[in-house]
């Protein structure tokens, strides 16, 4: 398949301002009938003919202004039309199976409904069309079918009418604001509603619909409420207002992503949609007002402002990151969310960006654009776009964000056009910022501070590592927000932002007799990796002291992160290691000890941080040793602190379940400490383990729990890992946990249980959420998925060749985990590569899989 190029981007030759389709919907036979009215873009150069795309589409049918259209061909899966006059009717029709649809791209069967995934290029297996962003459209669309089968029948827009005859009914639907075919949408199938309404700033009142099966209603109220808060959140922080009289929300099980923002019909992975206390857990409820409030929020930055071509993705992606982000921030804690955000960045892209699929936010070129949703293009892109918002502050960025909704309403737009209307609505310069669009890569930035008189003098320097196709970097602009701590009062001067745009500058701080402690890149205010030679009394120090909550949760990182990157590289020798232990012991209890924190807060505080964070330290990483440092260290600390632990576990047992913050920090530092205890004293963690699994009300204990025992080897992991299944049998997203619980499980024996797990009844290849509980929580498993001897690495190249022909999306989602293979020792390095090579050498891969496949062994 051939790369295509950004810079190769010409507008296309015809404008199709209207669009009718008829759906005559069956599960196993849908006939469309699309008729689109075509005529000449005078903004682009002229063309003989108009392609359509297509995708494993037959053509039943073609006509042109109601006659033949002798001029029509084939090329490949595209359907191309010679067309000599200015405008022209073209009707089309096509046949489609939706319940052989097992890609879940274009229109497809789930549990007995239809519906449809259109972004990126679903809707040329719907139909032929110009299927790209900048193509815009409205339409009217008439869906039929039998109404016992489909009760409820759903597009875009409003309802303009409706009928039935026998058995047959249909509904006719007109979406006023022209859009690109990729927010295109249809639902059909049995379905009930949750129903409310919502009256916008201007009082429009707009009816709000949450579908889903029958016997879910009764797990939609946060959904909704989420919803609500949504359109309220967004008129006030960024002045939208929602633009239709009816919001759609329809739950789905088989999805590929989390969830689809077509235009007043979102589509939705039943994951974000259903929770109750029983069966879902905090980080549940969270996800789900996060993922409703994105896809909400797209409705301004997406579907109201859309993308030029699909490099301009983070355009709509990053920037709608950023708002739910900034959403659920107001919403709960926002220390605790931007520890959140950064703990996926960091975890996630930061692994992305140091490895050969590394890409800038703004890619260069592509060869299939569903392997470009990436942290990169989302997590890294809402942190450039807060960057800006950092330096302009929160006033002046909305007088950007305004001038960029006024200007390019309407339009398909570019990361450009976004920038230059901050540039014009802020006042800044962001010549040089650009770059941040253009660079791939993490930049290092290298910290010192001296002390001379009674100045401090910070020095900073950055370097930004070579990436694929990108050997040399130039410098950006990095704010920084910094703070200088005094030792004996514990008082800092203030906060200040200082910005390295240079390869190296000095910033000089008057005022210190002596020598301050510094807190550097506070709030996470730039996304680069800090590198300093800093004390572990100074990190003890701001971890107890410093008032940014989030440098007290980095300072807690760096203390551990340091003792552990020394003690698996051995640069620690058995007396550096126990002084270090003894320190982060020491700042742990303080921790516990210190009543002015929130539980919730506590809880980041005490978080370990990750296998991947930690192997980012290191240029080439033994996984096995970095897992069995991190267990030695939460056993040290589960043992030193043993009585703090039962403390804190006492203080907070008792508290009767809600939503509130309060109690989500209890239910957080409940199961931390017995992760804790678990390492240090496994038996009597079984023990409390069992019994809070037994005596919870509600998913996050419970869950909490059986995380903890499914990671030891004792009787009461059978017990209530079987406990668990029985107990929520038929119950989809319940047993999806059951699957993730044991694949990302610390058990000596996890990579049997997966595939054991493989063979069970209710393990489908068809269903991506099944497959991503059982093989990504296996593939984020470090021990198991590491296994010295490739066992993993094979498990997940067999998986992916078996998976690609059934749904390449999900499939090529498995090869980054095999991608890192440079980063690893060098025995399983080799491991790796061959279970790549192996999949490479298939005889007939999906676009997907052979573009990551190749990049990856690069
Ligand atoms: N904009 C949506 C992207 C999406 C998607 C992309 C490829 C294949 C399937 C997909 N489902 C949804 C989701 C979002 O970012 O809001
Ligand atoms: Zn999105």
């Amino acid at each position: 398949p051939p790369e295509i190029q950004r810079s190769d981007y010409t507008p296309f030759a015809w404008l199709i301002p209207t669009i009718r389709m008829e759906f005559d919907l069956g599960l196993d036979k849908t006939r469309v009938v699309t008729r689109l009215d075509v005529e000449r873009n005078p903004d682009a150069d002229a063309s003989p003919t108009i392609r359509l795309n297509g995708d494993s589409l037959e053509l039943v049918s073609i006509t042109c202004d109601g006659g033949d259209c002798a001029g029509h061909m084939m090329d490949g899966d595209d359907l191309v039309v010679t067309l000599e006059g200015e405008r022209h009717t073209l009707e089309i029709v096509t046949e489609l199976d939706p319940s052989d649809n097992s890609q879940l791209m274009g229109l497809y069967a789930s549990n007995g409904m239809l519906c449809t995934q259109c972004e990126a290029e679903g809707f040329r297996r719907i139909t032929f069309f110009p299927d790209r962003p900048d193509v815009l459209s409205t339409y009217t669309v008439r869906m039929s079918g039998p109404k016992a089968q489909f009760p409820v029948l759903l597009c875009n827009g409003n309802r303009t009418d409706a009928g039935e005859e026998g058995g047959t009914h249909w509904a006719e639907w007109q979406d006023p604001w022209p859009k690109p075919s990729y927010l295109f949408a249809l639902v059909a199938g049995d379905l009930v509603a949750r129903t409310d309404s919502f009256t916008t700033a201007s009082g429009r009142k707009v009816e709000l619909n949450v579908w889903v099966r029958d016997g879910d209603l009764d797990r939609t109220e946060h959904a909704m409420e989420s919803l609500k808060r949504s359109m309220k959140w967004d008129e006030e922080t960024f002045g939208r207002e929602y633009d239709l009289d009816l919001f759609n929300i329809v739950a789905v099980s088989d999805f590929n992503m989390g969830a689809m923002e077509n235009k007043g019909l979102n589509i939705f992975n039943t994951k974000y949609v259903l929770a109750d206390p029983d069966t879902a857990t905090d980080g549940d409820y969270d996800g789900i007002e996060g993922v409703i409030g994105h896809e909400y929020f797209h409705n301004w930055s997406g579907n109201r402002i859309t993308c030029r071509d699909w490099f301009q993705l983070s355009l709509k992606e990053g920037f709608t990151v950023l708002r739910d982000q900034l959403f659920s921030q107001d919403m709960g804690s926002a220390p605790v969310k931007r520890i959140e955000d950064v703990r996926v960045l960091r975890g996630v892209q930061f692994p992305e960006d140091s490895g050969p699929l590394a890409h800038p936010i703004r890619p260069d070129s592509y060869r299939e654009i569903s392997n470009f949703y990436t942290a990169t293009i989302y997590n890294k892109g809402a942190e450039v776009i807060r960057m800006m918002r950092t330096m302009a502050g929160e006033e002046r960025f909305r007088r950007g964000t305004d001038l960029y909704f006024d200007r390019h309403d309407g339009e398909a737009a570019t990361c450009e056009d976004f920038v230059k209307s901050i540039e014009d609505g802020t006042g800044m310069d962001l010549t040089q910022f650009r770059r941040w669009y253009s660079q791939a890569g993490t930049p290092k930035v290298r910290v010192d501070l001296e002390h001379t008189g009674n100045s401090a003098t910070l020095k900073l320097s950055q370097t930004i590592p070579a990436t694929p196709g990108q050997p040399n970097k130039k410098p950006m602009p990095i704010p920084l927000k910094v703070a200088l701590f005094d030792r004996q009062s514990g008082e800092n001067t203030g906060e200040e932002l200082v910005v390295l745009d240079q390869d190296s500058a000095i910033f000089t701080f008057d005022g210190f007799l002596q020598k301050p402690v510094l807190s550097i890149n506070r709030t996470f205010s730039a996304p680069v990796s800090i590198e300093r030679d800093v004390s572990r009394d100074d990190l003890v120090f701001l971890a107890a002291q410093d008032d940014d909550p989030f440098a007290r949760y980095e300072a807690m990182q760096e203390l551990m992160t340091g003792y552990l990157v020394g003690a698996v590289t051995g640069d620690l020798d058995d007396a550096g290691c126990k002084t270090a232990r003894g320190d982060i012991a020491q700042a742990m209890k303080s921790v516990i000890e210190d009543d002015r924190l929130e539980d919730l807060m506590r809880g980041e505080l005490m978080s370990m941080p990750s296998q991947a964070y930690i192997a980012e330290q290191m240029l080439v990483v033994d996984p096995g040793r970095i897992h069995a440092e991190r267990e030695a260290l939460k056993a040290d600390l589960g043992d030193r602190l043993a009585s703090q632990f039962h403390a804190l576990y006492d203080r907070v047992e008792g508290l009767p379940f809600s939503l509130d913050a309060h109690a989500k920090g209890a239910r957080k530092v409940k199961t931390l400490v017995l992760s804790y205890a678990a390492a240090s004293d496994p038996a009597k963690a079984a023990e409390l383990a069992a019994y809070q699994y037994d005596h919870s009300d509600n998913m996050t204990d419970r869950q909490g729990a059986l995380m903890v025992l499914a990671g030891l080897d004792s009787p009461e992991r059978t017990d209530k890992l079987q406990d668990f299944y029985n107990r929520y049998a038929g119950n989809a997203l319940v047993i999806d946990k059951w699957f993730a619980l044991q694949a990302s499980s610390l058990h000596p024996d996890a990579i049997d249980h997966v595939k054991a797990l493989r063979g069970h009844p209710d393990f489908t290849l068809k269903n991506p959420n099944r497959v991503r509980s059982l093989y990504m929580a296996f593939a984020a498993n470090p021990s198991a998925f590491h296994a010295a001897d490739g066992e993993g690495y094979d498990m997940i190249a067999d998986l992916v060749l078996e998976l690609d022909p059934i749904n390449a999306q999900t499939a090529a989602r498995f090869i980054p985990s095999l991608g890192r293979w440079r980063r690893i020792e060098e025995g399983r390095a080799k491991l790796m590569r061959d279970a790549l090579e192996r999949v490479a050498a298939a005889p007939k891969l999906s676009r997907d899989t052979f573009e990551q496949v190749t990049r990856s062994l690069g």
